[in-house]
């Protein structure tokens, strides 16, 4: 890699990205983001992860729900499904349970995610479903023109808080680790190569990995989670954070102000697929469920 004062030719850039094949995984569509919007640094991301793990495009479904961050699927040349606001969980999951071969990704806006998608997080964490759920955390809602979302910070005037807002905002690692996610971690937008390296170990953990994106909406957001606030917030977890620690992963979750990059937590567990395994080989096995039993012993009775 060169260093930050070389220049940069475009037609030597066209040239790598024509040959390294990351080009296959964009759709003809341009994203209709605005310029300087962070979620550019996730399409990216998304595509170099891709590439590098070497995952056919026929081999990937793309879910989202409804927001700026929710037009994602449109960009990219996998299976994609724009769902309703709030329920890209549910239909991901139906994805992976009829094709467990497929790599599934979720994709969501802290809106989406956190405000009407919230009571469907803590169900795909805890069944351990083997899929990614990035959250693009711009902590405002961007599609709708700028309100506040539970994410906001306190303090932050929107069009929804024009007294400033007053509620603490959520903190999604903390929920993401309460809830039994097997993969934890935080990328930062304007830090794209980290970003794309976090992705890329997030989609190749087997379980439920959630990544949360801190990035910036820069139409809506002119004084909180701005570029150069973030540029001087940020920093990486500790060379020495466990990330099998759940009570560090925790402490450096709630850590006030300093927004960590890295993976907080990581942990194998059986997947909903094993489980629903299980399930199948019990049901193929004389291994009937007794209150199965119970049931059709009562009928066979006339009760
Ligand atoms: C049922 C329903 N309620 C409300 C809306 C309006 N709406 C569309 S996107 C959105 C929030 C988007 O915010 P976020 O998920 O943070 O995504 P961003 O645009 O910031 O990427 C809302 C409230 C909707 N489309 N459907
Ligand atoms: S409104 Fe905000 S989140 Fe939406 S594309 Fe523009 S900068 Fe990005
Ligand atoms: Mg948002």
């Amino acid at each position: 890699m060169g260093s930050f004062n070389e220049p940069v030719y475009l037609e030597e850039k066209l040239r790598e990205v024509r040959e390294n094949g990351r080009l296959s995984y964009r759709s003809r569509s341009l994203p209709t983001w605005c310029p300087g919007c962070g979620y550019f640094s996730i399409v990216e991301g998304v595509t170099n992860a891709l590439n590098k793990l070497g995952i056919a495009n026929k081999d990937v479904a793309i879910v989202s729900g409804i927001g700026c961050a929710s037009r994602f699927p449109f960009f990219l040349n996998t299976y994609g499904f724009h769902t309703l606001h709030g329920r890209t969980l549910p239909v991901a999951t139906g994805i992976k349970v009829a094709n467990d071969a497929l790599t599934v990704m979720a994709i969501g806006g802290d809106g989406d995610a956190f405000a009407i998608g919230g009571a469907h997080i803590p169900h795909a964490a805890r069944r351990n479903v083997d899929m990614t759920y990035l959250v693009f955390d711009n902590g405002i809602y961007g599609l709708t023109k700028g309100q506040t979302s539970p994410t906001s910070v306190l303090g932050f005037k929107t069009s929804t808080s024009p007294y400033e807002n007053q509620d603490a905002p959520l903190n999604p690692l903390m929920m993401l680790l309460s809830y039994g996610a097997s993969w934890v971690g935080q990328a930062y937008a304007g830090q794209p190569h980290h970003l794309a390296d976090l992705i890329t170990q997030a989609l190749a953990h087997r379980g439920f990995s959630y990544l949360n994106v801190l990035s910036p909406c820069v139409t809506f957001d002119k004084t909180t989670r701005t570029y150069s606030n973030l540029n001087m917030q940020v920093r990486m977890l500790p060379n020495d954070h466990d990330s099998a620690d759940m009570m560090a992963a925790m402490a450096e979750a709630t850590r006030v102000g300093e927004p960590a990059l890295g993976v907080y937590f990581k942990a194998q567990r059986p997947t909903l697929a094993d489980a629903l395994n299980t399930i199948t080989s019990k049901a193929r096995s004389k291994e009937a469920p007794s209150q199965g039993a119970n049931t059709a012993k009562k009928r066979a009775a006339g009760r």
